[in-house]
Formats: structure tokens, C-alpha cells, sequence
């Protein structure tokens, strides 16, 4: 297969509500986007990835939607949406639209529809079933807590939800279903957007059996066994041909417990499905059966390597990688997997960058990485927003006897409002982010971490990753190099090599914060220095706290 442009792309992940706010409602909006397109032109991205921006009575933040050919008052009007498309587009960035069509909101005329009767031509737009004995047809629990199952008086059934009540399951099954999201894709496609982000795109699939299983603390069974994911495969293969074909678009599926198998069949090169999926294995090394993800142990480094060494070289030639560390479901990159005191937090911030920029696949910046963004001091859930974050506290302290600094701690690690605290645009107040009041805190720190202090500053983060993306447009080796990790036992250093023809790069990235030996074979005398975070070369042999360095033979 020729080279897709996906392939040599990064892509930037907006979460509208939190990026900016252009009209003082303390709430991002387009035309706030807008603004900042330019600041992203800069950074030297291709593609924006928007989290919904749809109608949506926002139980979700906008994944429950109620019209897909409309804009979440909100958010803006479709001319804003037509202003910023068009703006992107003329600064040479590609959009990329969140799919979330897994589930709609309860309030989308379809579902309003199937509720109202048995016999309604939309009944089976849903999952409806009768209750067994009295009860749900199965135990199993949903991503948000309590029963998959929803009875509704009316027409004495239960609904399926696998997310929250408010976001009942769509029937893949039938093919009117099939009908109606290949022609809202068709529809957005046709405006000129560049591609989906598809929402659970895995989960699409059930098996109609609905089991039951072995209940955990909360009293239900795990939801991964009801995903049927081998069936999602034709379908995605009948939305290729009658959606994805006729453009050139950018998709990626997001893909919970991917397989490298499966993913070469989501993402295989013959394009017969999805550019690319996002899988799971490295942001789920420390989630358990009992508490899911809401853990605090940091995952050791060579679990880490294993999975990124597994996905590297299982796709490599067959399909093709997303490479990512942080999203609006995550908390922050440097938090997480970095060091985010103030002694170490720029330098781990470039590292990580380092480290996934130069593997194989697209990767993607989530807002504020570029700036080496940090998680929040959430001291209690009354600053918490999400939803999955109040159930995980109940689960917590309720189901498996945490105690509130216990669990505290977990949402300090773990949120997902961590992610989502206001864009640091600036030091004022607000963080530049809005002239009202934001809808979720502002980080404290966004007086010295802003992207006003770093934009043109070319030791800083921001220019970092600048760097980072301008190295992937421009070396074959970065795009489509092999991939051998080395080291793999050591618990400290993260390095590989990338090999294409006669062209080498070689990465290191110590991940702790004391000096560790590692020498460089001598076949890199002479290479160029590639993504490196101290201004001056090392003593050779070492690798300073929390030091990257790529070696470029091209
Ligand atoms: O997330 C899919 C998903 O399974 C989430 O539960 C995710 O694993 C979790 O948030 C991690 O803590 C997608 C969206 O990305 C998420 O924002 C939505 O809430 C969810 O689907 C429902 O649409
Ligand atoms: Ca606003």
C-alpha cells in the first residue's frame, strides 16, 4: 500500500467544553476554537480530533447525543461550525468528528419514538427485552455503574444501556440503524470534515444471549463478555463501502480490549475497515476485576515496554498504530507516567513526548500535553463534574470500604476531570480560558504553566513537541521504520531502535529521576541528535534524570 497521509500526521485532541470559552458562560465553544486555530497551526499539527459538539441534553458531556445533524446550543450554530471547518481548512488542519454512535441520548427522537410503544416502527432501533422472573434479563453492570438494564413503565420492558440510562444502546442489528448513521456520516463528510474518531466502535457487537456472570462488590457482573466483537467487522467493512470509500477520509475506532489480532483486522493496510483503533493495553496495566480502573499503583516500566513492544511489532506491515498517552478519559500524561514536580516536570513531559513521538503510528496530543499539563488537587467530589468519577467514589467508599482519603486519592490519580480543567492559555486569572466563571476549576498552576510563557520559547515543552512533529513530516524512518525494543528488563530505561533500508534512529528515555549508564552502539557516531531534552550532550554512556535522546542516521 502507498503512504496514507494519516501516516505521517499528528493529531490534537479538543475537548470543546474545556478548551475556550468565547462568551463568558465559563463553557469552550466553536467559536473560542476558532480563535485558537491558529496557536495549533503553530504547534504544527494536521488533524483535530473535536470530542462531540452535537445536540445533547449533556449527561455525558455531549457522548449522549440528541441530534447528529445539529450543534449543542452550547457549543455554537452550525455557521460557527461551517466558520471554523472552513478557517481549519484555509490554515491547512484537518477536523476529525467524535462518532459516538454506540448509543444516542434518551432524548433523541429515535429513542423517544421506541419508548412510546411495543409496535413502534423505532422499537427496534434499541435493546428491548422482557424481565426474567422479575428481574433484568442479566446482572451484568454498566461502564457507569449499576444495571445494564433500564425498565420502563410504559411499555413494561427493560432497555440496554451500557453507559449511563440517559445513553441506551443503538441495534446494530438492524439494518435501519445501519441506514441512519451511514447517512449522518455522509452528511458531515459532504460539509468537507477529514474522518471519524468512533466512540466504543468495539462495543457495537453484542451477544444477544445477554449473560449473566460472576457478580463483583457492586453487586454486577463485568460487561466485556457481552461484546460479541467478531460481528463488528462486517459492518465496519458495509460502512466502508457505503460511506468511507467515496472520500479520503482519517478514521480511528476507539477499540476497549483490543487484541493485536483484532486490530489487524480493524486497522488492517488493505483499508478494508479503519485507519487505525485505540487500544487499551497500557492505560489498563493496574485496573483489577474488583475496581476496575480506580487504582494508584504506578504500572512498572517494562509492562509498559511490553505492551508497546506487542503492538509495535504486531501491526507493523499488516496495520497501523495510534499512538497515545493521555485523552479526555485519562488523567494527565505527566502525572501519570512522568514526574509532575516542579523539578522534573518539563523534562519528563519531553521525554514522554520522545518516547511515543518516534514509535511507529499517528500520534496524538490531548490539549494541554503540549504544555505539560498536570493533573488536579481535587480534595473532595464537590469540584468533581463526572459522572463516572461520583460512581467510582460510591464504589469506593461504599462497596469496597475505602476510606474517603483512600479514595480521594484514587480521583486524584485517576479522573477524568483531571483532563478536563480549563485550556492554561495565560497566567490571569481565568487562565485566559474564559472572562466568567469555568465550569470546572482552573489548575492553580496555570500561572506558570500556560502557553503564553512557552509559545515562544524554544526550550519549552510546547516547542518541544513542535520539534517532535516536524521530525515525523520529515523522516521516513520516524513513519515507517521497524520497530526493536532494547533493554526490554531494564525497569528504568525506555529505548529502541527504528530500522528502514540503511536508516536507523535510535530513541532512549530514562523514566526515573537519577542518572542510570546506557551506552549507544558506535555505528550512531556521528548520527544527528534528534528530540532531546537537556540543551547540552551528556557524558557519553550516561542518561541524566529523566533524559531522551533520539539518534537519527537518515
Ligand atoms: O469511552 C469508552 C469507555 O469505555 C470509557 O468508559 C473509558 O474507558 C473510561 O472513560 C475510562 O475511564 C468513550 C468516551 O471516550 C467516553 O468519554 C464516554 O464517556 C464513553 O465512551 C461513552 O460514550
Ligand atoms: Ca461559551
Amino acid at each position: 500500500m502507498s503512504e496514507q497521509w494519516w501516516q505521517r500526521a499528528v493529531v490534537y485532541q479538543i475537548y470543546p467544553k474545556s478548551f475556550q470559552d468565547s462568551n463568558g458562560d465559563g463553557i469552550g465553544d466553536l467559536p473560542g476554537i476558532t480563535r485558537r486555530l491558529p496557536y495549533l497551526a503553530k504547534l504544527g499539527v494536521d488533524v483535530i480530533w473535536l470530542s462531540p459538539i452535537y445536540a445533547s441534553p449533556m449527561d455525558d458531556n455531549g457522548y449522549d447525543i440528541s441530534d447528529y445533524r445539529d450543534i449543542a446550543p452550547v457549543f455554537g450554530t452550525m455557521d460557527d461550525f461551517d466558520a471554523l471547518l472552513e478557517r481549519a481548512h484555509e490554515l491547512g488542519l484537518k477536523i476529525v468528528m467524535d462518532l459516538v454512535v454506540n448509543h444516542s441520548s434518551d432524548e433523541h427522537p429515535w429513542f423517544k419514538e421506541s419508548r412510546s410503544s411495543r409496535d413502534n416502527p423505532y422499537r427496534d432501533y434499541y435493546y428491548w427485552r422482557d424481565a426474567v422472573d422479575g428481574h433484568e434479563p442479566s446482572n451484568m453492570g454498566g461502564v457507569f455503574g449499576g444495571s445494564i438494564w433500564e425498565w420502563d413503565e410504559t411499555t413494561e420492558q427493560y432497555y440496554l444501556h451500557c453507559f449511563s440510562k440517559k445513553q441506551p444502546d443503538l441495534n446494530w442489528e438492524n439494518p435501519r440503524v445501519r441506514d441512519e448513521v451511514y447517512g449522518l456520516m455522509n452528511f458531515w463528510l459532504a460539509k468537507g470534515v477529514d474522518g471519524f474518531r468512533m466512540d466504543v466502535i468495539g462495543m457495537i457487537a453484542k451477544d444477544l444471549s445477554f449473560p449473566s456472570g460472576t457478580p463483583g462488590p457492586s453487586g454486577y457482573a463485568p460487561l466485556w463478555p457481552l461484546i460479541d466483537d467478531a460481528r463488528v467487522h462486517p459492518w465496519l467493512k458495509e460502512m466502508r463501502q457505503r460511506v468511507l470509500s467515496r472520500y479520503d477520509t482519517m478514521t480511528v475506532g476507539e477499540v476497549c480490549g483490543a487484541t493485536v489480532e483484532a486490530a489487524r483486522k480493524y486497522a488492517n493496510l488493505d483499508g478494508s475497515e479503519l485507519s487505525m483503533v485505540f487500544q487499551f493495553d497500557h492505560v489498563s496495566l493496574t485496573d483489577t476485576v474488583e475496581r476496575g480502573k480506580w487504582s494508584v499503583e504506578k504500572p512498572c516500566l517494562r509492562d509498559l515496554k511490553r505492551v508497546f513492544d506487542h503492538w509495535e511489532r504486531g501491526l507493523d506491515g499488516v496495520a497501523w498504530n495510534s499512538l497515545y498517552w493521555d485523552n479526555h478519559d485519562q488523567p494527565r500524561a505527566v502525572s501519570r507516567w512522568g514526574n509532575d514536580s516542579s523539578q522534573w516536570r518539563e523534562l519528563s513531559a519531553k521525554m514522554l513526548a520522545t518516547c511515543l513521538h518516534l514509535m511507529q503510528g499517528t500520534p496524538y496530543i490531548y490539549q494541554g500535553e503540549e504544555l505539560g499539563m498536570t493533573n488536579y488537587p481535587f480534595e473532595d467530589m464537590s469540584l468533581v463534574d463526572d459522572l463516572e468519577a461520583h460512581d467510582g467514589y460510591r464504589l469506593l467508599t461504599q462497596d469496597c470500604g475505602w476510606t474517603h482519603e483512600q479514595a480521594m486519592a484514587a480521583m486524584r490519580e485517576k479522573c477524568r476531570d483531571n483532563a478536563r480543567t480549563p485550556m492554561q492559555w495565560d497566567a490571569s486569572d481565568k487562565a485566559g480560558f474564559t472572562e466568567g466563571e469555568p465550569w470546572l476549576p482552573v489548575n492553580p498552576n496555570a500561572s506558570s504553566i500556560n502557553a503564553e510563557a512557552q509559545v515562544d520559547d524554544k526550550n519549552s515543552v510546547f516547542a518541544h513537541y513542535q520539534r517532535l512533529i516536524k521530525l515525523r513530516h520529515e523522516s521516513d524512518v520516524v513513519v515507517h521504520g521497524s520497530f526493536e525494543m532494547l533493554v526490554p528488563e531494564s525497569e528504568e530505561i525506555f529505548a529502541y531502535e527504528r530500522v528502514l533500508g540503511d536508516k536507523r534512529l535510535l530513541v532512549a528515555c530514562n523514566f526515573c529521576d537519577h542518572e542510570l549508564s546506557f551506552s549507544v552502539d558506535e555505528r550512531y557516531a556521528g548520527a544527528l541528535r534528534v528530540g532531546e531534552n537537556y540543551p547540552e550532550e551528556g557524558p557519553a554512556g550516561t542518561l541524566r534524570p529523566y533524559e531522551c535522546f533520539g539518534l537519527l542516521l537518515e
